[in-house]
């Protein structure tokens, strides 16, 4: 039997998966379907019929017409491991932290500003926003930084319908996304890990291509709030910290933004994050992942370059040193 080379993997990630574990066994024997009631289907659907006075927390179906462009063959990440292992640091540092705690997120009214280098800068109000184009799903593989992955089935349409919208300036190189803070609401905001808020950003052409997806649903619905509820991104070419979550801004710059993880450590996290399996984290290999779901000691997956999505993407980086804009 052929060895397979396992990479180092970060004493916290086993931890995480081991908590994860212990926390699945658990409501599997609490009763099926606590984990979907807890991310929000319960509460969710009361309050929108009853109209209550706590903070609104819609949930329920989204359709999306299947785009087989944007379709990979990969089994798919099951909906208790994609909405119950997470990264959310908001909520926590902890992989069940966000699924612990989001539900007190507040996501109506949900209102998302666009400013800086448009022609025509203006707020969305999120119900509008699932209104502005037909909601597609599709199947993007999430490859996170700490070497595991998923294969999601989101719904949503592509971000430069949004950016199209508002006519960005010749000036617009970059875009920047920032997400919600809400501190009675988020725990992990008490840290002081990130600067809060945390924000993400793309050049300008990256955030115009067509992969890049405002996501508002997941499995057929309404995105659970750890998921980044009521608006997120995908950019499934790079790593996870790339896709911010819970977005309430988008800003078009002129100059490169800010993002958390540059500021966090730089020499880890560059400004471009593509998956690259020949440029390791200093302190772990990217040459394979893990697929959350295929239990801990599964055979690990080769990591591709792009994740995969080099045909599509490839031509944005030409002329670039990879190994430098890491
Ligand atoms: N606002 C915000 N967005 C975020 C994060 C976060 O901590 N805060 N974590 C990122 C990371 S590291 C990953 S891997 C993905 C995880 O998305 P998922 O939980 O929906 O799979 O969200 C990204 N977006
Ligand atoms: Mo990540």
């Amino acid at each position: 039997m052929a060895r397979i080379k396992q990479p180092y993997i970060p004493p916290s990630e086993i931890t995480a998966e081991a908590v994860w574990q212990s926390r699945r066994t658990w409501l599997r024997r609490a009763g099926a379907g606590a984990l979907t009631l807890g991310a929000g289907g319960m509460l969710g659907g009361s309050l929108l019929s009853g109209g209550a006075a706590m903070s609104a927390q819609p949930s329920g179906r989204l359709a999306g017409t299947p785009n087989p462009d944007y379709w990979l063959k990969n089994k798919l990440t099951s909906e208790e491991d994609v909405s119950g292992y997470n990264n959310f640091y908001e909520f926590g540092t902890g992989k069940t932290d966000p699924v612990g705690y989001a539900h007190k997120m507040r996501t109506r009214p949900w209102v998302v500003e666009i400013e800086g280098e448009v022609e025509k800068p203006r707020s969305f109000d999120i119900d509008d926003l699932l209104k502005l184009a037909s909601i597609e799903e599709r199947v993007y593989r999430l490859r996170c930084v700490e070497a595991w992955s998923m294969v999601i089935p989101w719904s949503g349409y592509s971000l430069s319908t949004l950016l199209k919208q508002v006519q960005p300036t010749s000036k617009a190189k970059y875009v920047q996304f920032v997400s919600a803070t809400q501190p009675d609401n988020m725990p992990g905001l008490r840290s002081r890990i990130i600067d809060w808020p945390y924000v993400e950003a793309l050049r300008m052409d990256e955030a115009m291509h067509p992969l890049v997806m405002l996501v508002f649903g997941v499995y057929g619905k309404l995105l659970p709030n750890q998921n980044g509820a009521p608006m997120r991104v995908a950019v499934p070419w790079k790593y996870g910290f790339k896709s911010g979550k819970s977005i309430v801004k988008i800003r078009l710059l002129e100059n490169l933004p800010e993002t958390s993880w540059v500021k966090i450590a730089p020499n880890e996290y560059g400004f471009y994050a593509n998956v690259n399996p020949a440029v390791p984290h200093p302190r772990w290999s990217q040459a394979t992942e893990r697929r959350i779901g295929d239990g801990f000691f599964a055979p690990r997956v080769d990591t591709l370059m792009y994740n995969g999505y080099g045909e599509q993407v490839a031509s944005l980086y030409a002329g670039m040193d990879l190994r430098r804009n890491y």
